[in-house]
């Protein structure tokens, strides 16, 4: 028994090697940093975790029924020096948990560019993100690169070492933009656009996929990501440009209907603003774009001659126009009704034994003339 419990302690770390887990181990800055948090806290929260643990054995073990020469101590109740460690220790673990969490998050926010390419390696402030216009369409994903006016499905390739922006949109429902081995994942919704902002460190391919259920399709829902050097990159855009296919209007208006398990296409050309376009939910032909709509809305606002900014529903019922209804009207306007729960004085029964009204406690004031004359005229 022991023996079998020695080599199960040290075949643990072996097998635990064996695997390696894409979210601690990934090939992306942004994505090492979250890991790196992981870990920390993690680490932080395990210095309160291990002592209890440790001490709650230890605690059974040396008080327990047989052990004759422990302390006994009925009368005890109290101790400055436990209090203090009880309640210093979780606070300061809290605080630094706290500061380590506050830091990060406005650090790795994903809408903010990033400030190094690797660890040491600042970003210069002039470089520019490489753009590319991410689309989760039913059910695989488009891929849009305006700088190189090519776009892909189910392919991603990147430029190592070199920051890109996302912009994340959707074309029906809502999905995750993933790539484990990047960064974080970034809902896709319908109607608006989200960011992320991320870096590739080393060359390789890697799986990028949806962690957002979407319907029978989303098993399938996958892409590659290869991260290549700049010239590899390069020659594949100028591949991709001599594609057959080109992503116009009606082309997109036809991918974007539901299919699965589709392989990756390229496409040599791009709609104008076509991302814009989604986001703005206007693909078809005869469809006004929303941000056309808000521009309109906006501009029946008199004070808002700019055209900028109103909601969508808003038509109608601009701010500082009159309102309505009991809100705004004065005590006297509103009128009142009987006041049915007031106070009442003791029942009839109390000082006229024999009184008729002492027939029905239940009953209540009559009924309001209007009411009352009904139900006379019904009877
Ligand atoms: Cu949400």
């Amino acid at each position: 028994m022991r023996l079998r419990a020695a080599a199960a302690a040290l075949l643990a770390p072996v097998l635990l090697g064996g695997c390696d887990l894409v979210v601690m181990n990934p090939s992306g800055d942004v994505a090492r940093q979250q890991a790196h948090l992981i870990l920390w806290s993690t680490g932080l929260m395990l210095l309160i975790i291990i002592p209890v643990m440790v001490l709650t054995v230890l605690f059974a073990w040396k008080y327990r029924h047989g052990n004759e020469d422990a302390e006994y101590a009925p009368d005890w109740d109290h101790s400055t020096g436990l209090e203090l460690i009880i309640w210093s220790a979780p606070l300061m673990i809290i605080i630094a948990l706290g500061a380590l969490t506050w830091i990060s998050t406005h650090s790795l926010d994903p809408y903010r560019p990033l400030a190094r390419i690797e660890p040491g390696k600042m970003l210069a402030k002039n470089a520019k993100p490489l753009e590319i216009q991410v689309v989760s369409l039913d059910w695989k994903w488009l891929f849009i690169y305006p700088e190189q006016g090519i776009a892909t499905v189910n392919e991603l390739v990147l430029p190592m070492n070199r920051q890109v922006r996302f912009r994340i949109t959707s074309s029906s429902v809502m999905n995750t933009f993933y790539v484990p081995a990047m960064a974080g994942m970034i809902y896709s919704m319908p109607g608006m656009e989200t960011r992320l902002h991320a870096v590739l460190n080393k060359p390789g391919r890697f799986d990028g996929f949806s962690a957002n259920y979407s319907g029978a399709g989303f098993s399938d829902m996958h892409f590659t990501v290869d991260s290549m050097d700049d010239a590899g990159f390069a020659k594949w855009a100028s591949e991709a440009r001599a594609a057959q296919k080109r992503l116009d209007l009606p082309t997109y208006v036809q991918l974007e209907k539901p299919s699965e398990k589709v392989p990756a296409i390229r496409y040599a050309s791009v709609a104008p603003e076509l991302f814009d376009r989604i986001v703005g939910m206007c693909t078809k032909p005869g469809e006004t774009c929303m941000q056309a709509t808000m521009m309109q809305d906006g501009s029946k606002d008199p004070r808002r001659a700019s055209g900028h900014g109103t909601p969508v529903n808003n038509g109608g019922h601009m701010r500082g126009s009159e309102a309505k209804g009991a809100l705004l009207k004065e005590p006297e306007e509103k009128g009142s009704s009987p006041h049915r729960n007031a106070p009442r004085g003791a029942a009839p029964g109390s000082s006229e034994p024999g009184s008729q009204a002492n027939r029905s406690m239940t009953s209540i004031d009559p009924l309001p003339a209007i009411f009352a004359g009904r139900a006379a005229a019904r009877s």
